[in-house]
């Protein structure tokens, strides 16, 4: 069956977070493939922009005058639909057209094929090999720029059920995860009226190494009673807590600034004190080598890169150099077409670093994440817990599950 763009379309509809977002409708054959782009709040300095300057307005208006160009393009070609958006837009970060719309356009593409052709999303991006799933990696509590005032300085407080065998009962701890932080939260606040930051995880008034006691005897609850494994995970995004003017770490809720060297000791000390999974930005961006010595120094914990590479090959192939990280966070929106983040994802499994496919804070409800984590073989989707749009993603590892499986669990640090 024929693949072909016979049209497409834009529009701006709206986020999670209410923010204006790019959404775009590709026609294959009788069969609409959509989709709309996520959203950052806490962005790496090196991502695709997400508008020209005219904003999300002049981003549908540039579209009207290069769309033609996608119509009789095969919607499989994933490769080639982002080389025909370079050719558009030969700008680093997608200045002309915005990066938004490089999302939209080549994820509704395979949307589209995929419905065309009655082939699951994931199959047109991996093509035949054995899938496994991910371990889903879901914010339970949280503050820095996803909640307000009061809320902890580190970003988000994971979850990571490693020893879980199906995608069910991984999904389903990481809910009892989130239901005991609530009620471990109210027993330390008696005033927590249940409020939730950007991604669904509680932002309570608790200072970071509260939140840390919280979630660490939340996650050994669980385990106790579900009967495998379910961990820690933390995302500093420490480019919301450095400060390039000063060089350092201001975490301002505990009144606290720390060099880099006690910033690494500080990650140090919760790993040692919580045997975290996973480590997420515990260092600046720029600071490969910081990223590097924290790599060599933790055994257990995967030290993973998200500002620091921003989904982009060159920059992995900096820090694979050095050792920094082992771990990377792939968003297809920091880069922009679905074709170049695919090109990251075999940078990464080269250089061996475990993959981690991420929503963005300001998410759609669309299910595509799901199929783009088995795509490219990530170990690891961190998409939240709960919530209409978090939630989208998660139900659809366990439709395609029941509908392809049972598949297995990958290999992820135990
Ligand atoms: C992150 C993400 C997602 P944002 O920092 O990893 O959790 O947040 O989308 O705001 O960059
Ligand atoms: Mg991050």
């Amino acid at each position: 069956m024929e693949t072909q763009i016979k049209d497409l379309k834009a529009r701006i509809v709206f986020n999670s977070r209410g923010e204006k977002a790019f959404e775009v409708d590709v026609i294959v054959g009788e069969s609409v493939g959509r989709a709309s782009a996520p959203a950052g709040a806490s962005t790496g300095g090196g991502e695709a922009v997400p508008f020209p300057p005219s904003g999300p307005e002049g981003a549908v208006e540039a579209f009207k005058a290069y769309s033609n160009k996608f119509i009789g393009f095969d919607a499989c070609d994933i490769e080639g639909l982002a080389e025909l958006l370079h050719q558009i837009d030969p700008s680093p970060s997608f200045t002309n057209i915005g990066g938004a719309a490089a999302f939209a356009i080549t994820v509704a593409a395979v949307d589209a094929a995929s419905k065309a052709l009655k082939v699951p999303m994931f199959k047109l991006i991996g093509g035949d090999k054995v899938y496994a799933h991910p371990y889903p990696l879901g914010n339970v509590l949280g503050g820095g720029k996803h909640a307000g005032e009061g809320s902890p300085d580190i970003q988000e407080f994971l979850s990571i059920p490693v020893g879980s065998r199906r995608v069910y009962d991984a999904i389903y701890a990481n809910i009892l995860v989130h239901k005991d932080v609530r009620r471990l939260i109210e027993k330390l606040d008696k005033t927590f009226a249940g409020g939730k930051g950007d991604e669904g995880a509680w932002a309570p008034n608790l200072n970071d190494l509260n939140a840390l006691e919280v979630v660490s005897t939340a996650v050994n609850n669980v385990s106790d009673k579900i009967g495998f494994k379910v961990k820690m995970g933390i995302d500093f995004a420490s480019g919301s807590l450095f400060d390039p003017k000063t060089g350092v770490y201001n975490y301002s809720r505990r009144g606290v600034k720390l060099t880099k060297e006690e910033q690494i000791n500080f990650v140090l000390s919760i790993i040692d004190k919580y045997s975290p999974a996973y480590i997420e930005d515990p260092l600046f961006e720029d600071d490969f080598e910081g990223f590097a010595t924290l790599t060599k120094a933790s055994k257990n914990t995967l030290i993973v890169g998200d500002d620091i590479f921003v989904t982009n090959s060159s920059l992995l192939l900096k820090g694979a150099e050095i050792g920094a990280g082992n771990g990377v966070i792939l968003k297809v929106n920091q880069v922009g077409p679905l074709g170049d983040a695919i090109g990251f994802a075999k940078v990464a499994k080269a250089n061996k670093y475990t993959i981690v496919v991420s929503h963005r804070s300001g998410e759609s409800v669309d299910p595509h994440l799901a199929h783009i984590a088995l795509g490219v073989s990530s170990e690891i989707m961190k998409s939240g817990v709960v919530g209409g749009e978090r939630i989208a993603k998660l139900n659809e590892l366990i439709r395609i599950d029941e509908l392809y499986g049972p598949l297995k669990m990958m290999k992820v640090i135990k």
